[in-house]
């Protein structure tokens, strides 16, 4: 009779996951000697990969997800493992990354008979009311493993679960008397349904909606999920003369193109008289930006009611559930039906746009100047960065109050760039693990604030990465502070006693830190940054060096906002 763990083991490499981001305890023990038994039987099995800390498992995982499209696994020490992987936990929620969080759960029994009964304190200490209960507001389902015969049946849904769009994470809590009880009889790989296509009367009118529009707009955040959607975007946006504004979660167009507003362009939105929201989170923040109130609102999302977002409520015109890689090239044939009478229009108004957009990419480009109007801050050392990146590279940003400045100034190509796409912070250093696991031929740098770095519990990160041989290259983005803190200090209390004082509590992160010291203590390299003309050369050694196999942090000295 295989044991139940056995056959999980096995479960996991036939769902195609490759890797196993772990941290184990004592009730992970099975699954331990599962592996150890699979290695050396050679039975197919994932890669394990140890992370010494949750956080870095499960933000590895969302890594992985992005680069490697793969459904992913998790497994922690029972209820204490489960907390600690903490914020990652929300952002594989808003990322929906399809992966399987498993932990362990205290035995029930005394009885020395049962296999993987209670054998020692802590398993009274570890047992919850409800383990599952903290990860029921993220988890998209989560079940308990009652018996192992049971166990494949579950797993197998967990996996079915977390794969199905709207995509998302799952719980499965594993007793150590179940794992190692007799697994039960085989179970197959279960069906994953297509995703949805729109709805092709809603997409005839949305088309409409659009054709007929004067100053219609694009707003996107994660189009570039699919690579392939970009190039059907830009010929979308260039057809109708549209704008595109993003939140860059991934990369959705191309930053140079003469349609791309970025971040930069709510003068277009307030003036739109038809918006299209793409696969975005937050289309505007009502209190900074709005669509006037006749607009016209758009939306082609996976989830467009966003359930999971309480007060979601965006008064779209129409909404269309679909995979945007399934609508959009659906949307362009509609949309050169209906130009055959509008091209004279269409192209007018494309020449009004790119004159707007032409202002914000002069600002862009003098913002990239040393000795331009931000050159105390981190876009001219961001621009220098990006000139001297390979096109190849893959990019993690999180970069916080300099993440506008890094969609300015950073222009790659669909697939190479993602963003948290929430706002747990401590994503890129644990995700770059995983993304390098993902694509071991591809260099690899993440962009982040050195608040972002230290939520990333960088001598995990960094020694975890060392040991699974994922070397990558960090820039930090040191302004010596949380800038993102102070901020609103400042916004709410324009004349409260902070700004009078100068005294902004607990947002200044000195006395500092030393980094390159840190990165050597993990088994990397580093260096500190502090002119934009040094970047070029400091990149080209940190590239270097982590193709050698170390991870290195560059310290871009940035000024204390
Ligand atoms: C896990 C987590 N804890 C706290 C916060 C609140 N928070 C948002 S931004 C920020 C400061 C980030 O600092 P840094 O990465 O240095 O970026 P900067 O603001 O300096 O640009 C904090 C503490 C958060 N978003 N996530
Ligand atoms: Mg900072």
């Amino acid at each position: 009779m295989t044991e139940a763990a056995a056959q999980l083991v096995e479960i996991l490499a036939d769902e195609g996951v490759t890797h196993l981001f772990m941290n184990p305890g004592t009730d992970t023990a099975p699954i331990q000697e599962a592996l150890a038994g699979a290695r050396a039987a050679g039975i197919p099995h994932p890669d394990s990969v140890l992370c010494i800390h949750e956080h870095v498992a499960l933000s590895a995982a969302i890594g992985h997800h992005l680069l490697s499209g793969r459904p992913q696994t998790v497994l922690v020490h029972v209820d204490a493992g489960t907390l600690n992987v903490g914020g990652a936990l929300h952002n594989a929620q808003r990322n929906g990354t399809p992966v399987v969080i498993m932990a362990g759960r205290s035995p029930y029994s005394v009885d020395r008979s049962v296999p993987g009964h209670r054998d020692s304190a802590i398993h009274w200490q570890q047992e919850q009311l409800d383990q599952i209960a903290a990860m029921r507001t993220y988890a998209k389902w989560a079940m308990e493993v009652p018996r192992g015969r049971e166990l494949g049946r579950i797993v197998r849904r967990a996996f079915q679960v977390a794969e199905s769009e709207p995509t998302g994470p799952c719980y499965v809590m594993l007793p150590r008397e179940a794992l190692m009880e007799p697994g039960g009889a085989p179970t197959a790989r279960l069906t994953r349904p297509h995703p949805p296509a729109p709805d092709p009367r809603g997409l005839g009118r949305l088309a409409q909606l659009l054709a007929d529009a004067d100053r219609p707009v694009i707003v996107t955040g994660r189009v570039g999920r699919a690579p392939e959607s970009v190039g059907v975007l830009v010929r979308i946006s260039e057809l109708l003369g549209a704008p595109v504004l993003d939140d860059r979660d991934r990369l959705n167009f191309p930053g140079e193109h003469p349609l791309y507003a970025g971040r930069d362009g709510n003068s277009l939105l307030a003036d739109a008289d038809a918006v299209l929201v793409i696969d975005s989170e937050v289309p505007w923040v009502p209190a900074l930006v709005s669509p006037p109130p006749d607009a016209v609102l758009l939306q082609i999302d996976i989830d467009p009611g966003k359930p999971r977002m309480p007060l979601w409520d965006f008064p779209m015109t129409l909404s269309l559930t679909a995979d945007s890689a399934i609508a959009l090239p659906l949307l362009e044939a509609a949309l050169r039906e209906l130009a055959r009478s509008r091209t004279e229009r269409w192209s007018r108004r494309r020449l009004e746009a790119e004159a707007a957009v032409a202002g914000i990419h002069a600002q862009w480009r003098r913002a990239a100047e040393p000795g331009g109007p931000s050159a105390a801050a981190a876009e001219p050392f961001l621009a220098a960065l990006d000139r001297a990146l390979p096109p190849e590279v893959v990019l993690l940003d999180e970069a916080v109050t300099n993440r506008v400045a890094c969609m300015r100034q950073l222009h790659r190509s669909p697939g190479r760039y993602f963003q948290a796409g929430a706002p747990s912070l401590g994503w890129a250093i644990g995700a770059a693990v995983g993304a390098r696991l993902a694509r071991p031929d591809l260099p690899l740098v993440a962009v982040c604030g050195d608040g972002a770095f230290n939520f990333g519990v960088p001598t995990a990160a960094l020694w975890t990465a060392h040991r699974a041989a994922a070397p990558f290259v960090t820039v930090i983005l040191n302004n010596r502070s949380y800038h993102a803190s102070k901020l609103p200090v400042t916004r709410l209390y324009p004349q409260g006693a902070a700004m009078r004082n100068s005294d902004f509590p607990e947002t200044q992160l000195g006395p500092a830190l030393d980094y390159v010291a840190l990165a050597r203590a993990c088994g990397g390299e580093g260096e500190v940054v502090s002119q934009p003309a040094a970047m070029g050369s400091a990149l080209e050694r940190a590239l270097a060096c982590a193709a050698s196999g170390k991870c290195v942090v560059l310290d871009v000295t940035l000024p204390a906002p």
